[in-house]
C-alpha cells in the first residue's frame, strides 16, 4: 500500500499510530505529499479529488480516503477490534470529537498561515478556539471511561488533536482546568506509537 503523507499533519498521525499500534507499519510505502488549498501538491487530485492528505492507495489501486476511513479500514485489515462492538457509537463519537478539535485547529493555523494580515477575521478565529474548548470539556465530562478503557480509536483521535494543540496553540494552555485528562495525554503519549509519530 502507499500512503501520501505529511510528516505535521495530525490526520496522517491518526492513522500512522493505527499502523504501528496494529502491525501493519511496514506493508506501507509513505510517500511525502503536502499541500494547501492555495498550493496542491502536484499530481495528487489524481488520488484524492480533495488534495488532502492522508490518502491511502491499497495493493489493489483503489483510493481510500479520509483519515476516518482509512483508520476503519486498516482495523478491518487487521482485524484489531478498535471500533468496539456494544460501545462502537460512542467510541465513533469520541473519534468524531478528536477530529472535530483537529478540523477547528487546523482552520485557526490556516487563518495565521495563509490568509493576508488585512483580511484576517479574529472572532472566526476565537469561535474555532470555542469548539475545542467545548469539546475538551465533554470529553473529560463524559468520555473519560472509554479513554481509559482498552485502546480504541476515539483514544488514537483525541491524542492526535491534543499533540496538534501542543504543536500549534501552545499558549492556549488546554491542560488548565483539565488535570484528568493532562495527565491521560502524558501516559497515552509514551506508547511507542505516539513517541514514533511526534511531529516534526
Ligand atoms: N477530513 C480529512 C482532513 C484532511 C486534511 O485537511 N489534511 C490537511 C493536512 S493536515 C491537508 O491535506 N490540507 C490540504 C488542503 O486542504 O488543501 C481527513 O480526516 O483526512
Amino acid at each position: 500500500m502507499k500512503l501520501h503523507h505529511s510528516p505535521t499533519s495530525p490526520y496522517v498521525r491518526k492513522v500512522m499510530v493505527v499502523l504501528h499500534e496494529t502491525g501493519q507499519l511496514d506493508d506501507v510505502e509513505l510517500v511525502t505529499t503536502s499541500g494547501t488549498p492555495l498550493d496542491p501538491a502536484d499530481g495528487f487530485a489524481a488520488v484524492n479529488p480533495l488534495s488532502k492528505v492522508p490518502a491511502l492507495v491499497t495493493e489493489d489501486g483503489q483510493a481510500i480516503y479520509d483519515s476516518r476511513i482509512i483508520c476503519r479500514y486498516l482495523d478491518a485489515r487487521a482485524n484489531a477490534g478498535l471500533y468496539g462492538s456494544d460501545d462502537t457509537w460512542r467510541i465513533q463519537t469520541l473519534e468524531a470529537t478528536g477530529e472535530g478539535m483537529i478540523d477547528a485547529a487546523l482552520l485557526m493555523a490556516y487563518e495565521w498561515r495563509l490568509r493576508p494580515e488585512e483580511i484576517r477575521f479574529e472572532a472566526w478565529v476565537e469561535g474555532q478556539w470555542n469548539k475545542v474548548a467545548q469539546a475538551l470539556d465533554v470529553i473529560k465530562r463524559d468520555y473519560m471511561d472509554l479513554m481509559n478503557a482498552p485502546l480504541n480509536a476515539g483514544q488514537i483521535a483525541v491524542a492526535c488533536a491534543l499533540g496538534y494543540l501542543d504543536l500549534r496553540n501552545a499558549d492556549r494552555n488546554w491542560r488548565a482546568g483539565r488535570p484528568g485528562l493532562a495527565e491521560w495525554f502524558e501516559a497515552f503519549s509514551a506508547r511507542e506509537p505516539m513517541l514514533a509519530t511526534v511531529p516534526g
